[in-house]
């Protein structure tokens, strides 16, 4: 154990509790990284038996993963850090990155349990009954439509309700999974004293007391004013009883927690003054990452998720796409994010089916195939879709003239997958205002050039990607550098001016305006493909 840092050796370090893993990378206070690790749920954890780190359901719609998973794999991720003699003593402070809309339900006793953490046993021994709910509801779940429609209905319809949330009724935000569980499990509902966000849950591990949620991963749970930034008693009192003193405070991103508890300084030798500061969620965390400030700074993350983000001064919310979010970074501005569902693993699956399971193989039928796919356009929807809201899954393939087709030829079907999923982010980005004027991309397929190519020439922009895919975990890093220069001068100082130092974005691809011209032609038939598929399923 060791006592705080001297300031020019200080070190922050992010984490990032996403669908797949848990990460963490650690930045000097230039933001230079100088050491990452991760645990990979499904490979490092077996035990927990879960496939892309959850469990889906046999009903098609409900998806959740263990919170037990979560624990144990903060335990191994720092027993990794600690082997690899890591300078976890030099750690100033902490921050984190979950992904949205998770929500962990802990009973009646759990604050004890974490305040009372004993350094001589596994997290995972000591919280194993923590748990109101063992299996937690994850942002893939998709079975709460009828909460949605009912919160909808009280909050006097979809667009009110987007003015005050920032978004309308989503299926796997985390109000209307509360709302669903309050209703089907009201013992376990009356069993919970707090229900966090895999975002706050993981900061609640390691102060050893309940952690607040930030404004920004507040905001992805149709409960919170997203302008006023604190709860909706109207939203709160529709959802459940006694739900403000559940969810505890919403506070702003940069709020201190806590010292880290001794659990951690004894066990992997973090100093006694390390502080936790409130962690937010990946898209959030993100943005920070990628030092999106201005409008027209755009970032692409293509992790599980396929997300298109960036930072806004308004907040114009819409009924029909898109979220606002409050800024993780500045206390007054927004961001605006679009979500789709069906991102790397639809990817994977039509690598494994097509290119012989060999990203290589993938890369090779991208170069080989022509912008546009000779007019043929796929829609490849192995989950139900978040943008657009297309409920019913399948594999719908078009040929050039609109005309259904029942399959492609491999390498058209690997250009198809992707071209599809970045005309859709175009399309539903235009519609709430993302009109980028250059592109971060970030996420595990950012580290692919052909399919970041394909990106620039969609977007018809220059496509940058940092040194490293894992923006959500820098972000954490560098917020947790700026939470700790704000509580050392006492006042928040500008997020930009703890980023003076962090390294140029390194540019991965040029737009091709010819191939960017085919794909400006293709989407008026891309929408009007979608606009058919949308009203067969509502049908
Ligand atoms: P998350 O943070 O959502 O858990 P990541 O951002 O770590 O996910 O991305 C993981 C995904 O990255 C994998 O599911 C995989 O499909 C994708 N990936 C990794 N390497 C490549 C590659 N070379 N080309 C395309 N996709 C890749
Ligand atoms: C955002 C969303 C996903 C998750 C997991 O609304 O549902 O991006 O945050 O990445």
């Amino acid at each position: 154990m060791k006592s705080g840092p001297q300031e020019s050796e200080a070190l922050f370090l992010g984490l990032d509790a996403s669908t797949q893993g848990l990460k963490a990378v650690i930045v000097d206070g230039e933001l230079r990284i100088v050491y990452k690790q991760a645990v990979h749920f499904d490979r490092d954890l077996p035990e927990f038996k879960t496939e892309g780190g959850a469990h889906r359901h046999a009903d098609g719609k409900t998806v959740t993963s263990p919170p037990l998973m979560w624990t144990a794999a903060l335990d191994l991720l720092l027993e990794r850090a600690q082997a690899d003699k890591a300078p976890l003593g030099r750690v100033a402070a902490v921050s984190g990155s979950g992904q949205q809309h998770g929500s962990v339900w802990l009973r009646a006793g759990a604050r004890e349990a974490l305040r009372r953490l004993d350094p001589a046993r596994p997290l995972r021994e000591q919280l194993a009954a923590v748990f109101a709910l063992e299996a937690s509801p994850i942002w893939m779940d998709a079975s709460t439509t009828e909460q949605c429609r009912d919160l909808e209905d009280a909050m006097g319809g979809a667009q009110a309700l987007a003015e005050l949330t920032g978004s309308r009724a989503y299926e796997r935000f985390t109000g209307n999974q509360i709302a669903k569980i309050r209703r089907n499990e009201p013992e376990k509902y009356a069993d919970t004293e707090r229900i966090a966000l895999v975002s706050s849950f993981m900061a609640s591990l390691l102060a050893g007391e309940y952690a607040p949620i930030d404004v920004s991963d507040g905001s992805g749970m149709n409960l919170m004013d997203v302008r006023a930034r604190d709860w909706s008693d109207a939203a709160l009192d529709h959802t459940g009883p006694g739900l403000r003193e559940k969810l505890g405070a919403v506070v702003p991103s940069h709020t201190v927690v806590g010292p880290v508890h001794r659990y951690y300084c004894e066990k992997f030798g973090f100093g006694r003054d390390c502080l936790v500061l409130a962690f937010s969620g990946d898209n959030p965390n993100s943005l920070a990452g990628l030092r999106l400030q201005k409008p027209g700074d755009i970032a692409i993350s293509l992790g599980t998720s396929d997300t298109l983000f960036g930072s806004v001064s308004e907040a114009v919310p819409s009924a029909s796409e898109g979220h606002v979010f409050a800024s993780p970074v500045d206390p007054a501005g927004y961001m605006v994010m679009i979500v789709r569902q069906n991102g790397s693993l639809t990817r994977e699956r039509v690598r494994d089916r097509c290119a012989g399971e060999d990203w290589a193989v993938f890369s090779r039928m991208l170069r080989e195939t022509p912008a546009g796919n000779g007019g043929r356009i796929g829609f490849y929807v192995d989950e139900p879709e978040i943008t657009p809201p297309l409920h019913r899954t399948g594999l719908f393939r078009f040929d050039e003239n609109g005309r259904s087709v029942d399959s492609f030829r491999p390498a058209a079907e690997v250009r198809a997958v992707v071209e599809g999923q970045f005309l859709a982010l175009r399309l539903h980005g235009e519609n709430v205002g993302l009109k980028p004027a250059g592109i971060l991309a970030t996420g595990g397929a950012s580290r692919n050039e052909e399919i970041v190519r394909v990106v620039a020439d969609v977007f018809g922009v220059t496509v940058c990607v940092g040194e490293q895919p894992d923006s959500a975990a820098l972000g954490a890093a560098y917020r947790a550098l700026h939470g700790w220069t704000c509580a050392r001068a006492g006042r928040l100082v500008p997020f930009s001016d703890v980023l003076a130092d962090a390294p140029p974005f390194r540019r991965a691809a040029e737009p091709d305006p010819a191939a960017h011209r085919v794909y400006s032609d293709l989407l008026p038939a891309y929408a009007d493909l979608e606009r058919r598929l949308l009203s067969d399923s509502l049908a």
